[in-house]
């Protein structure tokens, strides 16, 4: 059994389980004054503000913040923490107590039995199954799936009719292996989620993944504006700073959603950012294991507890699931 905050044997090595989430404080350099929230005409951009997205609604207020709970992985595992869910029952449970906590949108990974992660579309389907019997959130199945895994295997869940689906634009290091996002196979499962009128979710992990989607979409493969998910401090990618923050929303397609999945300790300190800035922001086991130093979450929808109460503090509300799927604009493709 590994101890928590280290890796257990075998494990894989992609995600950085750090501990210290520093849950109640400000994080270091958060950002002292995007102007995107009261005060900033309705309808127009608040001077400073990043460029790229509607930050601010008639009547001055903000846009309420969609939460992710990612609530599986392909990494973590039972040996890190107990609290894991793995058979698509407890997915459903788990997604099912992160809906009552504010998540609008269940991004979805699956296990075989033993625990070992799989893309097999009869376990998704019944993991979805599950969920939507017990609360009414978005599902964002996974086409990353785990390193190694095939294009075919990857997009099994496509045909589990999900909401939303990830795509991932581009490939990193990812800790000690390769993520490999080659052009052709993200062309192919852009197509099918277009085929399938899936929402998909785009995931970059570097500043380059958005010049690769920029690329899509002059050959008709992505339409924008889109929506993003900036994965920060993966080893291997773009470091989770504020500053990087920035610079990618600076990037984005004009009109574009975007949130921020930050991993290990850096969770909470980027969703407070991503949220000041009037972005959307991920949690999970999938990403982060801890509520603070050494301390286990006991499920994501701890995670995601913390993330409503850091929306609050900036000002926002948390997405409805209605208000998440008018926000991501989840059916309009
Ligand atoms: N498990 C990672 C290698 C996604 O879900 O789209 C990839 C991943 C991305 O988790
Ligand atoms: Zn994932």
């Amino acid at each position: 059994m590994a101890e928590p905050g280290r890796r257990a044997e075998g494990a894989p090595t992609g995600v950085p389980l750090v501990r210290g989430a520093e849950p109640g404080r400000r994080a270091e350099g958060a950002p002292t004054g995007v102007p995107l929230v009261r005060g900033a005409e309705p309808g127009r951009r608040a001077k400073g503000a990043p460029t790229g997205v509607p930050l601010v609604r008639g009547r001055g207020e903000m846009v309420p913040a969609v939460l992710t709970a990612a609530i599986c992985g392909a990494e973590t595992t039972r040996a890190q923490t107990p609290y894991l869910p793995i058979t698509p029952r407890e997915l459903g449970e788990e997604a099912a107590r992160c809906a009552e906590a504010g998540a609008a949108v269940i991004h979805l990974h699956v296990r075989k039995p033993d625990g070992s992660p799989t893309q097999d579309r009869a376990i998704f389907a019944e993991a979805i199954r599950e969920i939507r019997a017990r609360c009414d959130v978005l599902v964002q199945t996974t086409t990353g799936g785990a390193v190694g895994m095939t294009g075919e295997e990857r997009a099994q869940p496509l045909e589990c009719a999900p909401d939303m689906a990830t795509l991932n634009v581009g490939s990193i290091n990812f800790g000690d292996d390769v993520f490999t996002n080659p052009f052709p196979l993200v062309r192919d499962l852009a197509r099918r989620m277009k085929a399938h009128g899936i929402r998909p979710e785009l995931e970059c992990y570097d500043l380059g993944h958005l010049d690769n989607v920029q690329l899509l979409v002059k050959e008709g493969l992505l339409d924008v504006p889109a929506h993003f998910d900036f994965v920060l401090g993966v080893r291997g990618a773009l470091a989770a700073s504020e500053e990087n923050v920035r610079l990618l929303v600076s990037r984005l397609p004009t009109g574009s959603t975007w949130s921020v999945a930050g991993i290990g300790r850096h969770q909470m300190p980027m969703a407070k950012i991503a949220l000041a800035m009037g972005g959307n922001a991920r949690c999970g086991l999938e990403d982060n294991v801890f509520v603070s130093k050494g301390v286990l979450a006991k499920g994501s929808f701890e995670l995601v507890g913390m993330l409503a109460t850091l929306a609050k503090e900036q000002g926002r509300t948390v997405a409805s699931v209605a208000e998440a799927r008018r926000i991501l604009r989840v059916g309009a493709s």
